[in-house]
């Protein structure tokens, strides 16, 4: 099928109108999205093909993914380069690893042969076949569903700042994403999706919390290391290389360098972001200063209801 096909087919899906006024949601196979990344989707569906030693970094959006490359890349690359060299200094996380449904779309090999990593927002049971089958490695990230709510209204808001528009109203927003309508939503399927499969397929996939990382993030890089077949040594802890990542992708850091204050993202093309945007505050509970108690008790309760039986707490 061609891209004249994915459009077709996606102008027949159920469609709501997303956060902002410019580009609606379609719901393909149970989750909404743009139409841009639902053709990558529909695309990367029909001709990817998975490496055995891809190693691909799944999660919905604004839950740590920025961060989440950013740690797997400086595992995987450490002995190629130093703490000085590291291309995560000069690029933001977004340009060292490939996006699924947009950089790997059209073909599997338009990536360098050398980065194992590849990262996508799909839900589990949207992933190309191939990746379900190969023996490659998924590593993903969840977070609260409240900071996660709040960071992607932000998102937006500043997205659509810089181009003089306005986003709906956090409530209307709120009230969209309870429903289970934000980008590659409803969140909390996407979640119990990899939950499950992580249960069913412990070597194959890693289930990671932002809240879990942000706590105690020298052992969650070494988790992550052991996981993905890039363990430290005893002489590597020794010489403190696991600490040595965990600073340089700190928030901090990764905030003050110069390409992710003034840099842009996919630039000349219609998806242009600046890479300030993908940094905020990276906290913990900033949701407090956004929501109401009220807003607050409802995620918690849809929350505690979709995740009932399941096992997991967000
Ligand atoms: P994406 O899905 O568009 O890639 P993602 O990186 O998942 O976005 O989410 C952005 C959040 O991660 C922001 O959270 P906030 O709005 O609550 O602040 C961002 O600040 C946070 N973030 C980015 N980099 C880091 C990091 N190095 N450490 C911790 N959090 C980070």
């Amino acid at each position: 099928m061609n891209m004249t096909s994915f459009k077709e087919i996606i102008s027949t899906l159920p469609r709501r109108k997303s956060w902002n006024d410019s580009n609606d949601f379609f719901l393909y196979q149970g989750f909404w999205c743009y139409s841009f990344f639902i053709e990558g989707v529909m695309s990367a569906q029909q001709n990817f093909q998975s490496q055995p030693s891809d190693i691909v970094i799944c999660s919905a959006p604004k839950t740590g993914t920025t961060w989440l490359k950013s740690l797997t890349f400086a595992i995987v690359t450490r002995t190629t380069f130093d703490g000085s060299t590291n291309p995560l200094l000069a690029n933001l996380s977004h340009d060292c690893v490939p996006f699924l449904e947009v950089d790997l779309a059209q073909s599997s090999t338009n990536r360098d042969p050398k980065n194992p990593l590849l990262a996508t927002h799909v839900p589990y049971s949207s992933l190309p076949r191939s990746i379900i089958d190969s023996s490659c490695k998924i590593v993903y990230i969840c977070r609260n569903p409240k900071d996660s709510f709040v960071s992607f209204y932000h998102f937006i808001a500043r997205r659509l700042a810089s181009k003089d528009m306005k986003p709906l109203a956090l409530e209307e927003a709120f009230e969209l994403y309870c429903q289970g309508v934000s980008n590659y939503g409803p969140y909390w399927d996407h979640v119990l999706g990899f939950w499950k499969a992580s249960l069913d397929r412990p070597d194959k996939i890693l289930f990671l919390k932002y809240e879990e990382m942000i706590e105690d993030t020298v052992l969650y890089v070494k988790k992550l290391a052991d996981f993905i077949g890039y363990p430290f040594s005893s002489e590597e802890i020794k010489k403190g290389s696991v600490d040595k990542i965990v600073s340089m992708c700190s928030f901090e850091n990764l905030s003050n360098l110069e390409v992710n204050k003034s840099g842009k993202h996919r630039e000349g093309t219609p998806g242009v972001i600046e890479n300030k945007i993908y940094f905020r505050k990276g906290k913990v509970g900033d949701w407090e200063n956004y929501l109401t108690p009220e807003m607050a008790a409802r995620l918690d309760s849809i929350t505690l209801q979709k995740l009932n039986g399941s096992g997991l707490t967000l």
